[in-house]
């Protein structure tokens, strides 16, 4: 007889015990606890088919509580999943196993989104959903019609992004979201109550989601509130009841089971009181067989979806699309915005610069959605015409983010995971701090998400220091796999968002002026410059003395501190910096013959002098900022600070 869905569940809760207790590392109060919902969900509602974790129409299953990665090893374990193999789980934790501590994206297939920072999974999903409407009224709903589900814990609801993407879920009536939360009233520090008595399911009603209170171990109660939230008209919430460590005499309710190895006598404990003979990771075959019959599930409608793809006269774009391609002409009209910008040579912010990229390129790639939080006009991220992306008819591609800077870029990254979206965002560059977490996901998740940053320095001016970044460009810099892009005019910001697009597997920063920036590029390159991260944009007259560095608005400082050595008979050359980080990945010599070898080095950014020593050396002059900018007009501001060309040249003849 195959076994009891109470069986099935008490396989998730020995599998986690006995791979924390082997680690001697983990989290076995949560896997054990959620055991019952999970497997209701995992055998009769989650859409998948374990043998094709990569399936387009497949259900979006993010563990928020990233802690308790064990519920998801074991439930693709025992599912089926083929990489997920015993001897992974046994491999718990250890350097190159499929089973690192947190859920990692793009290392274990079943693994939806990387997850432990809490709250960002349940941030993440709402991007999924996002993706999901907005693919179904793409492509219709022969082709895209699936849902999100998450598991979220105590610490998942208190953190304050889930504030951010749970009004932002209820606004766009994300009928195909449901979280289920694990109420189990217990952190790390002990009881709920110590730190928070919030009432989650009013803080959610009043987001505009449906609701719902039931016992997490109760299996008619989970089939029915799962039954329930898939015919909700609002994003849905099922608070579950649960009692942490479920199953563990000793330790069960309480926050001593919430992150370490329960010891080898508890662990026998659990077992006797659970009913469990087997020794540690050994499963029957009695309860494999149902866990891979749920596996299997799904094949059927797999199959049959892949017949209405093949059918589809929109097969080929839809797999693009997925495929996360760029359609061949992409760049069609882009191209000849460079070409008319060499030749007109338009001065204007980088950002609206950035703006009428935007409309050349939306039309070519209909996978962009774009959005801001709140700033919309200051960003220029909005192409005339184009629809909010909203319910009931999700087909617009612009998402009102609102102010929600965390929110917004988690949802990015959601909508990237989730395929057939290109998402870009817009805020104040200073504003990045409050998505710091979630550019961070992106670059360890390596996925395409495009963040618009304008404002970019003490040019915005008159709003003072609060909206000036100054460490900001330096500290993006410093984040593994993320490409901040600081472009100096229209041929350069247009070169940039090129190089984001075409970077599958890296996120992007543009960090863009509020001011006004005259045009740098002033001869046709016939290539794409920015792609080298750095080159030299001007040469010296005069023998070269002088080599000046700079990046976006400041590249004109640079120019015009050349121009007034030249004129005192100095040779000083120009080195344009749009990118540390491609230029980083260029050949040495390339990059020696950039940096060159003139006595004096000077690098011009109206911001913190880390990371320029790369370029000049610890000998080198750098012209910037060193401490917070002030509330004036920009012109007024670049004098305070001396950050102008008159100041570069007097500087680098000083060194001479
Ligand atoms: C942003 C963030 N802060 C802190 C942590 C460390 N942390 C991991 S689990 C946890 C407590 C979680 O409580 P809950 O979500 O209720 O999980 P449970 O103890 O019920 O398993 C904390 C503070 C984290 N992973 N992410
Ligand atoms: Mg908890």
């Amino acid at each position: 007889m195959p076994a009891d869905l109470r069986t099935m569940a008490d396989a998730i809760r020995v599998l986690s015990m006995d791979a924390v207790e082997q680690a001697n590392s983990g989290h076995p109060g949560m896997p054990m606890g959620m055991a019952d919902v999970a497997t209701v969900l995992w055998t009769r509602f989650l859409k998948y088919d374990a043998s094709r974790p990569e399936w387009a129409d497949r259900d979006r299953f993010v563990l928020s509580a990233g802690h308790g990665s064990m519920l998801l090893y074991s439930l693709l374990h025992l599912s089926g999943f083929k990489a997920m193999t015993m001897d992974e789980v046994k491999a718990f934790r250890q350097l190159g196993s499929k089973t690192p501590g947190h859920p990692e994206y793009g290392h274990t297939p079943g693994v939806e989104t990387t997850t432990g920072p809490l709250g960002q999974g349940l941030a993440t999903a709402v991007g999924m959903a996002i993706a999901e409407r907005h693919l179904a009224a793409r492509f219709g709903p022969d082709l895209v019609d699936h849902r999100t589900w998450v598991v979220a814990g105590d610490g998942c609801l208190m953190e304050g992004v889930s504030h951010e993407a749970i009004s932002l879920a209820g606004r766009l009536k994300l009928s195909r979201l449901t979280v289920l939360w694990d109420d189990n009233d217990i952190t790390i520090d002990g009881h709920v109550g110590l730190s928070d008595t919030t009432d989650q399911l009013a803080r959610f009603k009043a987001a505009g989601w449906a609701v719902k209170r039931i016992d997490g171990h109760d299996y008619v109660q989970i089939r029915r509130a799962l039954a329930w939230a898939t015919k909700q008209a609002k994003p849905s919430l099922i608070a579950c009841k649960t009692v942490i460590g479920k199953g563990s005499p000793g330790f069960e309710g309480t926050h001593d089971v919430h992150g370490k190895a329960l010891g080898k006598d508890e662990v026998a404990a659990t077992r006797k009181n659970l009913g469990w003979p087997h020794e540690a990771f050994v499963v029957p075959d009695e309860v494999y067989r149902p866990w891979r019959a749920a596996g299997r599930r799904g094949a059927k409608l797999r199959r049959a979806w892949e017949g209405r793809l093949a059918a589809s006269g929109a097969r080929a774009e839809f797999d693009r699309a997925m495929a996360g391609d760029l359609p061949k002409r992409a760049f069609e009209r882009l191209d000849s915005f460079i070409a008319e910008a060499e030749a007109s040579k338009p001065a204007a912010a980088t950002r609206q610069h950035s703006g009428a990229v935007l409309e050349r390129i939306f039309g070519e790639i209909p996978d962009l959605v774009g959005g801001s939080a709140d700033l919309t006009g200051s960003n220029n991220t909005f192409v005339k015409n184009t629809q909010a992306l909203d319910a009931p008819d999700y087909a617009g591609r612009y998402v009102n983010y609102g102010v929600r800077e965390l929110g917004m870029t988690a949802a990015m990254n959601g909508m990237a995971l989730h395929g057939g979206v290109i998402p870009y965002g817009g805020t104040f560059l200073v504003f990045s701090d409050y998505a710091r977490p979630a550019i961070r996901l992106a670059a360890l998740m390596g996925v395409r998400m495009i963040l618009v940053g304008t404002h970019d320095s003490i040019g915005l001016g008159e709003d003072g220091p609060t909206h000036q970044p100054v460490e900001h460009l330096a500290s993006l810099r410093a984040m593994p796999n993320l490409n901040v892009f600081r472009p100096a005019d229209a041929v350069e910001t247009a070169e940039c968002w090129k190089l984001a697009l075409d970077a599958k597997a890296t996120p992007s920063v543009l960090a863009l002026s509020r001011q006004k920036v005259p045009a740098v590029r002033l001869v046709e390159a016939g290539e794409n410059l920015s792609a080298r991260g750095a080159y030299q944009l001007a040469g010296a007259g005069h023998p070269a003395e002088v080599t000046l560095f700079a990046s976006g608005s400041e590249v004109s400082v640079a120019l015009d501190a050349r121009e007034r050595l030249e004129a005192q008979g100095v040779g000083a050359r120009v080195v344009s910096v749009p990118s540390f980080e491609l230029f980083e990945r260029q050949p040495a010599d390339y990059q020696a013959a950039v940096i060159g070898e003139t006595e004096v080095r000077v690098a011009v950014e109206a911001g913190v002098r880390q990371g320029w020593d790369r370029f000049i050396g610890e000998a080198g002059v750098f012209v910037g900022m060193r401490g917070f900018g002030a509330s004036a007009p920009d012109k007024t501001l670049y004098g305070h600070f001396g950050i102008t060309g008159e100041a570069v040249a007097a500087a680098a003849k000083a060194k001479l």
